[in-house]
């Protein structure tokens, strides 16, 4: 994989074309999918950590996990954390006997979660409380050290063992592929799960559960009849990512890539488009364009529907070509959100990157000249940084500012600006738990549960812990200088 990223041009389509041939059923999708079993029947509540984001992404994989777990028979209820107060929750908590109560949220909600798992104890002293998503993935064992509450933590994918989970009454879970959880006295780690083949086996996301129509109003964005202006489905193409950047989830995750039908993802959107009036899409995908001749397919289908959406993608910086971006703009794509991370071939190599900064500065180029806006991250304060490596952050920002100073197209220069922009905020190396980055650096750390409180409900854009080679003061002064350089940029 390594020597394929390391080629300049876009990676392409090297296996056959897929065909609609319908593939094998994988046994718990075939069990989910015919019907309610009653006699299965089981109550679980799913709640979802609040993001300090204002929530317009709504609980995606949860959905997923509540519709293959209801087309299994059980009975599930749903509560967003951001839209819900500790006493509301606690009334949720307390309105129907519960069988099973399901936490979920990335890395940055540990905070929440362990007073989460207290009041559902509290509540509820007879239910399995188990955990899955980016924090339970990230430190299974040590999430069920620090949170006595918890009985269990689901690793990677949920949908496959959440419905094994429920299918077991009597406590045994030593058969559920996936999880870490608290036998007695005993944490035991189970066989890892399979990862799931057959993705055009899951159903849709159970959107009125989560109750996604309020989310087009958060933050709100109305027109002057009170009609949520962005209606916004978030949907995926394909899972994981090649890649193991040291900073990422993925880097101990390994997510191998596999990729649903493009009719199966086309006719998601359009009972989207028919129920919800969705005008909107982000893909969630962890990089949306991983072979270059599929994503040029599959948006080359998508414009066809004319459905007139807006969308948005993140992608590498190595997946693009002018004429996937002429096809993407002329599809709908309204903007890309890519991971430069940095200028610094030296900091490129540390991250694991496979990229190098005149990809950087091609991809961005080559968005701008397409009419889509990048969406632009820079991260800095990496381990190995020092001054001349901030520098040259800076040196190729002002490179680009100049590039789009020479552009003849007024709405070039206006694209190249917002691009600039965008690199706001900028964040600083944070080691999330689990990636190599903090393997690397733990002994920089307070101890894990300090180091966890601390990012609880905060983003990588505050100056947490100072990996670098740089003072404190230093490394606060350069992000200032580059966050005024992109924030005053106008073309
Ligand atoms: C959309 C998104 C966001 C949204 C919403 C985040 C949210 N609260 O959910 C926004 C923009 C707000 C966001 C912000 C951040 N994000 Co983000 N984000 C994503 C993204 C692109 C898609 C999430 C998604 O829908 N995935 C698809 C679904 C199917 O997968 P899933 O959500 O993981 O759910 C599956 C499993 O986890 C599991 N599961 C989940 N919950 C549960 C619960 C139970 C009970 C069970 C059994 C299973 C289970 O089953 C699900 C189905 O398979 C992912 C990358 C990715 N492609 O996943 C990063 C990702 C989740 N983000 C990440 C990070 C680091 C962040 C930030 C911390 C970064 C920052 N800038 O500071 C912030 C957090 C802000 C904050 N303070 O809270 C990391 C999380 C790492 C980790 N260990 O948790 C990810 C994985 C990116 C990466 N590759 O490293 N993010
Ligand atoms: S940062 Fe992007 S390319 Fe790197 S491993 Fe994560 S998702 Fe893949």
């Amino acid at each position: 994989m390594a020597s394929r990223a390391m080629k300049k041009a876009p990676e392409r389509e090297t296996r056959p074309r897929r065909g609609s041939a319908p593939k094998p059923r994988a046994a718990f999708l075939r069990r989910a999918a015919s019907g309610p079993r009653l006699e299965h029947r089981r109550r679980v509540l799913l709640l979802y950590a609040p993001s300090s984001q204002p929530p317009r992404n709504y609980a995606y994989g949860l959905g997923l996990i509540a519709a293959v777990l209801t087309r299994a028979g059980h009975r599930v209820d749903f509560v967003d954390g951001y839209f819900t107060t500790p006493r509301e929750l606690d009334q949720r908590l307390r309105a129907a006997t519960y069988d099973v109560i399901g936490l979920s949220g990335v890395i940055t909600t540990y905070a929440w979660q362990r007073a989460a798992a207290r009041a559902a104890r509290r509540a509820q002293p007879g239910a399995a409380i188990v955990s899955g998503g980016g924090l339970a993935s990230a430190v299974p064992v040590e999430l069920l050290e620090l949170i006595p509450e918890l009985d269990a933590c689901f690793v990677g994918e949920g949908e496959r063992s959440a419905a094994e989970f429920l299918e077991r009454r009597d406590g045994d879970w030593s058969a559920v592929k996936g999880i870490v959880w608290r036998d007695g006295p005993h944490l035991r780690t189970n066989l890892p799960a399979e990862f799931i083949q057959d993705l055009d086996g899951l159903p849709d996301p159970d959107t009125t559960l989560l109750a996604i129509e309020r989310y087009f109003f958060d933050p709100p964005s109305q027109d002057g009849a009170g009609h949520a202006v962005e209606r916004r489905l978030q949907t995926q193409l394909a899972r994981g990512c090649p890649f193991q950047c040291d900073f990422c989830a993925n880097s101990f995750l390994r997510k191998q890539v596999r990729r649903r039908s493009d009719e199966h993802v086309l006719a998601e959107i359009g009972r989207a488009v028919e129920h919800f009036g969705v005008n909107t899409v982000l893909f969630v995908d962890d990089s949306f364009i991983l072979r270059h001749d599929d994503t040029l397919r599959f948006v080359t289908e998508l414009g066809r529907r004319r459905w007139d959406l807006k969308w948005g993608v993140a992608a590498r910086v190595r997946g693009v070509s002018p004429e996937l971006l002429a096809a993407m703009r002329s599809a709908g794509c309204r903007g890309i959100a890519f991971g430069f991370d940095s200028f610094h071939p030296e900091t490129l190599r540390r991250m694991g990157k496979h990229t190098s900064p005149e990809d950087n500065i091609r991809a961005f180029q080559l968005c701008v000249e397409a009419g889509i806006p990048p969406i632009s991250n820079l991260i800095i304060g990496y381990d190995n940084e020092t001054e001349e490596h901030l520098e040259e952050d800076f040196r190729q920002l002002e490179r680009l500012i100049a590039w789009g100073r020479s552009l003849a197209s007024p709405e070039q220069r206006r694209l190249c600006a917002q691009g600039v922009r965008s690199f706001r905020p900028i964040n600083f190396a944070t080691p999330y738990p689990g990636t190599a980055l903090y393997q690397r650096n733990r002994h920089r750390l307070p101890s894990l549960e300090e180091w966890l409180l601390l990012f609880s409900g905060r983003n990588m854009n505050e100056l947490l812990v100072n990996i670098s080679q740089l003072p404190d003061e230093v490394l606060v002064e350069h992000h200032r200088r580059l966050l005024d350089l992109v924030s005053r940029c106008t073309l």
